[in-house]
């Protein structure tokens, strides 16, 4: 039997790494879309996933897009391209918009020309994300929750979001989108919350830094694992109906909550000393509590989140400190998926 296709826009990212590693696993024949023309990610990928074919191509490119289409001929797309820090978005805010909005449509636009009319050839997977829910009108949040966006990026995803609803609707594709709160895991970058804690802990341990400056403290996200989530993506492509659905955990914490497991882990019970509230990092009041109701993704997919927040949390500190003593550059092929109590 012919193995599937799969192609997937951005690969260098944490998502495009497991959900690689997760296709391949599956036998799949996988084929990644990088931008740029010396991308130095791209040879991360080539380096811990060598199974993976790369392309050259950008969202905000059509022609880019159609040859790799055309080179790749996939059964399975997944757009997990996209400009996704927050505070980035605002000092950027067009260039947000051409990737993480017209891109999504520029996607849709080349497979609906490259099926030719048989627009079920492929299927269709958008990474959402809770960012859509804003200025949350109830809680937890469901795939019907009314979309408030409140920066650049959610607006952009909320663009991406209705036009994968809309190709669908009209034209019949079999595109789903997956609503992703925040996912979390080793290969996160270091400007987002959980990685700049969790490595600055290790450095901490080290004796490589004093202290660790952050916004602000009582603001709460529903933290899961990157690994489980691109399973949420992968089980939505393979149902015979396309859908939207929220993937998360269904628990919110704090970041002091973050700040005392990755602490623990290194045996500091009180973090006060070495933690500063700086007003650089802090953003806009964030009164409102993110938090997902995947009730929809657990009963229809069967998907059930495998680690929890502490786990996720400890993984990662691990991770950091191996990596911060030089013996660690990239979590090595069979821990995507980590023992919960790690
Ligand atoms: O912030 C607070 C910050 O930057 C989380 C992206 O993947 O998830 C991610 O977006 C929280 C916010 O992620 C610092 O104010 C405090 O409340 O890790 P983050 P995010 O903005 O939630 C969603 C689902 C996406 O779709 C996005 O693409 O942490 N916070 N102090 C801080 N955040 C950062 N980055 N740095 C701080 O020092």
């Amino acid at each position: 039997m012919t193995p599937k296709r799969a192609l997937i826009t951005g690969i260098t990212g944490q998502d495009g790494m497991y959900l690689a590693e997760l296709l391949l696993a599956k036998g799949y024949d996988v084929h990644g879309l990088v931008h740029g023309e010396h991308n130095p990610q791209a040879d991360l990928v080539r380096r811990v996933i060598p199974g993976v074919r790369l392309l050259t191509g950008d969202l905000t490119d059509l022609p880019s897009l159609m040859r790799a289409l055309t080179v790749s001929e996939p059964h399975e797309v997944y757009n997990l391209g996209a400009i996704s820090f927050v505070q980035f978005s605002w000092e950027n805010p067009l260039i947000t918009t051409e990737v993480t909005a017209v891109g999504v449509l520029n996607l849709l636009e080349a497979i609906r020309m490259h099926c030719e009319g048989d627009v079920r050839r492929i299927r269709f997977f958008q990474a959402s994300t809770s960012e859509m829910f804003g200025r949350v009108q109830e809680s937890p949040q469901r795939e019907t929750t009314y979309l408030a966006p409140r920066s650049p990026y959610g607006v952009a995803k909320v663009f991406g979001h209705q036009m994968t609803v809309n190709y669908r609707q009209k034209h019949g594709m079999h595109a789903s989108s997956g609503i992703l709160f925040n996912h979390e895991s080793p290969r996160r970058g270091p400007e987002f919350v959980t990685r700049k804690v969790t490595r600055g802990v290790a450095r901490i341990h080290l004796g490589l830094q004093d202290s660790l400056h952050l916004g602000n403290l009582d603001a709460r996200r529903d933290w899961g694992f990157a690994g489980d989530y691109v399973h949420a993506m992968w089980l939505m492509l393979q149902q015979d109906e396309p859908d939207d659905y929220v993937v998360a955990t269904g628990v919110s914490h704090s970041i002091r909550d973050l700040l005392d497991v990755a602490f623990a882990r290194i045996g500091v019970h009180d973090w006060t000393p070495y933690v500063v509230e700086d007003a650089e990092f802090a953003r806009t009041p964030e009164k409102n509590v993110l938090v997902g109701d995947a009730t929809r993704a657990r009963e229809v997919l069967g998907w059930e989140p495998t680690i929890d927040f502490a786990g996720l949390v400890n993984l990662m500190v691990d991770h950091d400190v191996a990596e911060q003593q030089g013996s660690a550059h990239e979590p090595p092929e069979g821990r995507g998926r980590p023992d919960p109590g790690a």
